[in-house]
Parts: C-alpha cells; sequence; structure tokens
C-alpha cells in the first residue's frame, strides 16, 4: 500500500514551549525536537548500556523491580537486552539527563496536569533495543497506546506522555516509528477498540512516519495509537534503540525490588507474534 507521507516541522527545544509547539501538540499528539543530545552523550548513553547489559547477563537477573528483561542476541552470538527496563537506575547519563532541566518544559504540555517524570514508576525509562537476526523475537511493535498499560495496572485511564530519546537514527530502514497523528483526542472507546492491541502490525493509510536522527526527541500523547515498522534487513543495518520515559500524573508509585509482575507483562508471553 502506498502510504501517503506526512511531513511535518521538526522544533528546537527551548527553556520552554512555544505556543506553536503546544498548538502542534495538541492537533497531532506528538512533538519532534531535533539535536536535543549531542552525539558524545548519546554514546555515553549507549556506552553505559552496553556495560550494564554484560553485569546484568552475569548476574542472571530477569527481571526489574518486578519487569521481565527481554534477551535476545546478535548475528555475532553477542547477548542483547531488548527490552530493559529502568534504564535509567542503571545509566547515570541517562539519569542525569531525564531528571534534569531540558526536559521540564515538556511536564507543561498537557495542560490542567501536574506531571512528572517516571523514573522509578510504571516501567520506568524502557530501554528498547530492536535487531532482526534468523531468531529475533523484537523485531517490530503492533499498533498500540501506551494508555493501555495504565488499565492493567490502576483500571483507569489518566493522560501521560511519554518521552522518546533515539539513540540510532531512525527511519523505514531500520523500523521506524509510525504514528496516527491526532488520535490521542478519541474517546475511551478507540482507545481500547479502534486496532487489535499489538497483534495488527499492518500498515495505516493514514500513519506518519517519524523520521528522527540518533539524539532527537520525540514526545508523544499516551492515547495516541502507533507501532515500529519491521526492517526489511538483517543484521546491524536493523538495529534501533531508543528509550521512554513516561511523564505521568495521579498517586505516586514507585518500584522496587519486591514490585510484583504486573498482569500486563504475564500476558505478553502467550500471545503469539506480540513484536
Ligand atoms: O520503539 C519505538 O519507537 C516505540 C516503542 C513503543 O511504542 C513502546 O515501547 O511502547
Ligand atoms: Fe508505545
Amino acid at each position: 500500500m502506498a502510504v501517503k507521507p506526512f511531513h511535518y516541522k521538526k522544533f528546537q527545544l527551548g527553556d520552554e514551549i512555544t505556543e506553536e509547539q503546544m498548538k502542534f501538540f495538541t492537533k497531532y499528539g506528538f512533538l519532534h525536537f531535533a539535536e536535543v543530545l549531542t552525539k558524545d552523550y548519546v554514546n555515553s548513553i549507549i556506552e553505559s548500556y552496553n556495560n550494564a547489559t554484560k553485569m546484568l547477563i552475569e548476574s542472571g537477573k530477569t527481571e526489574i523491580n518486578g519487569i521481565p528483561l527481554f534477551f535476545g542476541k546478535d548475528d555475532k552470538g553477542e547477548p542483547m537486552i531488548h527490552r530493559f527496563p529502568f534504564f535509567s537506575q542503571y545509566s547515570k547519563p541517562m539519569h542525569e539527563f531525564i531528571s534534569g532541566p531540558r526536559v521540564k518544559p515538556l511536564l507543561k504540555l498537557l495542560e490542567g496536569y501536574k506531571l512528572r517524570i517516571g523514573e522509578d514508576e510504571k516501567d520506568g525509562t524502557v530501554f528498547n533495543h530492536y535487531y532482526n537476526t534468523k531468531g529475533s523475537k523484537f523485531k517490530k511493535m503492533g499498533w498500540h497506546t501506551d494508555s493501555i498499560r495504565d488499565l492493567f495496572y490502576d483500571g483507569k485511564v489518566l493522560p501521560m506522555l511519554n518521552i522518546g530519546v533515539y539513540l540510532d537514527d531512525s527511519s523505514a530502514i531500520n523500523g521506524g516509528l509510525r504514528v496516527l497523528p491526532g488520535t490521542h483526542n478519541q474517546k475511551l472507546f478507540q482507545l481500547l477498540f479502534k486496532k487489535a492491541y499489538f497483534m495488527n502490525a499492518r500498515e495505516d493509510k493514514n500513519e506518519a512516519l517519524v523520521i528522527a536522527r540518533a539524539g532527537d526527541l520525540v514526545v508523544h500523547h499516551g492515547h495516541l495509537w502507533h507501532r515500529v515498522g519491521e526492517s526489511p534487513y538483517q543484521g546491524e543495518k536493523s538495529r534501533r534503540r531508543i528509550m521512554y520515559t513516561p511523564a505521568i500524573c495521579g498517586k505516586l508509585d514507585q518500584k522496587n525490588v519486591k514490585s510484583k509482575t504486573p498482569l500486563y507483562h504475564k500476558l505478553r508471553p502467550i500471545t503469539k507474534d506480540w513484536f
């Protein structure tokens, strides 16, 4: 299917959200800020991921604060963690960035709500690492909204943001994020049933491909429908590393080593073609 390209403006992240940025976010449910992190800073985060991955694999840990780790291997047989929750607790540079002043203006994007960065709540900062090999189980992600997790966690849906920080250039070459602009304004029924959660990874004629560079930041509303495409390539060309940190409101719910695995994550293994 030929998808009509959705060209959109990329912004600069300043000390405050501008009126134009606010208007864009309110209409489309996402905002793309270019060059928020330098190449060196991106590399320091990647290095901290590599070190933490090695350490966690050696320690035999299979979950952090009740949230499972997803393991895989690259085409050289090197182990990797495809989904690494609470990553900022293991990465000094990511912790310093996500708890620092640069991201504070984003907390104003949902008018009327007092948002906070959820480094220790829900799944914390999640490091996603997509990579295609023959046996890879983390190549793409089907259509979903992030708010659905709240239904599992709290039984209610509060507005939230997910703050994405790119560590690799991202486009259709390595899959790429696809969003359905404006769907964050939908009714609860649409949030629940617009598409089959995660099972459906099909292209949508209204989807917009987010083309980003390493160091960019793309924030989206928790109610926005999105998916991640599958890279047509194997190996290095398919590698895509991106971190998401939730900005949330409502009751504080910090996780710790005693936290139980939520039903949401228990269901994952029995769902065929989840990714
Ligand atoms: O990899 C991405 O860009 C999106 C990941 C995502 O949607 C998620 O982890 O909920
Ligand atoms: Fe998501």
